[in-house]
């Protein structure tokens, strides 16, 4: 049943997906929502406040993480998965980047899949074409734990542009409908901030180069510490200027923590931007 989160993406307008973390050292909200409960909580707060799809991950991916075994994030995620659909009917995306997490979490109910490996871990290619949901696929430079040391590109644009269109393609062949595929330049895996300013700064190069539409993640990353040196709790206002304008060059999708500001300033740039037609 992925029609739900296919109806939203159909929509004109950008759609918002709210984080919900369930690890134990997810640096911006402390593990806070790591029990069903409150897990279960967060998610009716962020539908409330107007997200449209729900992104679920059970494994942390800030820089210099450690991976947690398949075991440990079936643990920690199915719980919550299961307890939310059986709660009510609403868009559920899973973060991850195994296989056997994607097709249980599908099973359980999820129906988007968010790969910030973009589908490159052994056989994660052929399940996710298996469940026929919509997938994005993320580019990421080397692994969360190295991702940070010394990233270099010739041309970050032109090399991650190329790395999604590639990505794409291998999904295509493998089956997967083009229009059910999101590429993401992945803000913060192995960037510099030049590197990240340029790609936000290129949502529609990367949108014409994949021929997919773009999501974006810049929620509360470190770039805006290193702009402005403000600390993770304080980032909220710059998060949002950033989302914006991922939405203004064309985004598709924007990746927050903090749904109801985000979505209130979505919707009126949303509406000047369409007063002129
Ligand atoms: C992103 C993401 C993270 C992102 C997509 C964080 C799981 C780090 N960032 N997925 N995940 N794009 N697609 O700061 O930018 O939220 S985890």
């Amino acid at each position: 049943m992925a029609e739900g989160i296919r109806g939203v993406l159909r929509r004109e307008q950008a759609a918002v997906m709210g984080i919900l973390n369930v690890t134990p050292d997810s640096f911006s909200d402390g593990g806070e929502f790591n029990s069903v409960d409150s897990a279960r909580k967060q998610a009716r707060q962020m539908l409330k406040e107007g997200a449209d799809i729900i992104d679920i991950g059970g494994e942390s991916t800030r820089p210099g993480a450690q991976e947690v075994s398949l075991q440990q994030e079936l643990d920690r995620v199915m719980p919550v998965i299961e307890a939310l659909t059986s709660d009510f009917d609403l868009p559920i995306s899973i973060d991850t980047y195994k296989p056997q997490v994607m097709t249980e979490a599908v099973a359980a109910g999820a129906t988007m899949i968010n790969d910030i490996n973009g589908l490159r871990a052994e056989s994660a290619l052929s399940s996710a074409a298996k469940l026929n949901v919509p997938i994005c696929l993320m580019h990421m430079l080397g692994s969360p734990k190295t991702m940070q040391q010394q990233p270099e590109y010739q041309n970050v644009v032109e090399e991650v542009g190329s790395f999604l269109a590639s990505r794409v393609a291998e999904c295509v062949e493998a089956g997967i409908a083009k229009t059910d595929l999101f590429v993401d330049p992945g803000i913060g895996f192995g960037k510099t901030l030049n590197h990240n300013l340029s790609l936000l700064n290129a949502v529609s190069d990367l949108k014409h180069h994949s021929g997919c539409e773009v999501l974006i993640g810049v929620s509360r990353k470190s770039l805006i510490q290193k702009l402005l040196g403000r600390a993770s709790g304080d980032r909220m206002p710059a998060s949002i200027g950033l989302a914006v304008q991922a939405v203004i060059n064309g985004a598709k999708i924007v990746r927050v923590h903090d749904v109801k500001p985000t979505v209130d300033a979505i919707r009126v740039v949303e509406a000047v931007d369409k007063s002129h037609v």
